[in-house]
This record gives structure tokens, C-alpha cells and sequence, in this order.
């Protein structure tokens, strides 16, 4: 059974959304298999986001990953990687479509909400990192 990494960002916990992100979660059948809540050290956000390193806004995306509690996740479930991706929408919420959980409670393309695994590799290296690092 495939396995995907999902977690809830800072802002998501803020407006109090984690119930409703599950919620679409168990909707579709997937079942939760970890959960937790703790604020990330920034050791863990640039590992996390090491793909981005080189990139402009990477100062940013660990000062906002960091900047309160996130809620990460592991679901399980048939193709749950792709379709978690569908559950999400496109990082930039504006150009996510309607229903998903970027368009319905993002922000920008910075505050989107919610993260998810695009692939087999990162899902596991990111449930590794949060569940057993
Ligand atoms: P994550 O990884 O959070 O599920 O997002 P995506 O897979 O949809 O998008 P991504 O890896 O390209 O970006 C990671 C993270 O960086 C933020 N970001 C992205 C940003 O602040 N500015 C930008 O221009 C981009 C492209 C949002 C998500």
C-alpha cells in the first residue's frame, strides 16, 4: 500500500483547518497511519525543502515553516501520492482549482497551506525525516 507525506504548514494551523484537511482525507478512504504537532527547527525545514536551496525564496520558505506549529502526516492508501496532489491543487492557490484545499483556504503561493509528496522517493525520504529521524 502506498504511502504519502502530508503536512499542514503554519498557516493552515492558524485558521484552524486541520480537521477539514482530514476530513478529505478519510472522504476519499485513506487511512491516517502518523500525525503529530510541533513547531520544526530549521535544521529540519532545510533538509526538507533541500531542493529549493538555490532558489530566491528559500530564506522565506524556512522562516515561514518555522515561524509556528505544523501538523505533519502520513496516509496511506491506493495512488494516495497523486491523488493527494489533486486533493491539495496547484501551489499557487489563485491558479488551484475550486474545491481544492490550496484554493479554498490559501492565501499566496507562500501561505498555501499544505504540503505534499510529488513523488515515490520523497514521500519516503520525508516520512523518514518527520517520523524517523
Ligand atoms: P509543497 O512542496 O509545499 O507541497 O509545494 P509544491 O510541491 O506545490 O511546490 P514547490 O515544491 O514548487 O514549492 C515548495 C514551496 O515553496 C513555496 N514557493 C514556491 C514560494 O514561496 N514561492 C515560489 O515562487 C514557489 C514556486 C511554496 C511551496
Amino acid at each position: 500500500m502506498e504511502q504519502t507525506f502530508i503536512m499542514v504548514k503554519p498557516d493552515g494551523v492558524e485558521q484552524a483547518v486541520i480537521g477539514q484537511i482530514i476530513s478529505r482525507f478519510e472522504a476519499k478512504g485513506y487511512q491516517l497511519v502518523h500525525a503529530s504537532v510541533l513547531t520544526i527547527s530549521e535544521e529540519l525545514a532545510k533538509k526538507h525543502y533541500e531542493a529549493h536551496k538555490d532558489r530566491d525564496f528559500f530564506d522565506d520558505l524556512v522562516s515561514f515553516i518555522t515561524s509556528g506549529p505544523v501538523f505533519p502526516m502520513v496516509w496511506q492508501g491506493e495512488n494516495i501520492i497523486e491523488e493527494a496532489r489533486e486533493l491539495i491543487g496547484a501551489t499557487n492557490p489563485k491558479e488551484a482549482k475550486a474545491g481544492t484545499i490550496r484554493a479554498d483556504f490559501g492565501t499566496s503561493i507562500s501561505n498555501n497551506v499544505i504540503h505534499g509528496s510529488d513523488s515515490k522517493e520523497n514521500a519516503i525520504r520525508e516520512i523518514d525525516l518527520f517520523f524517523h529521524s
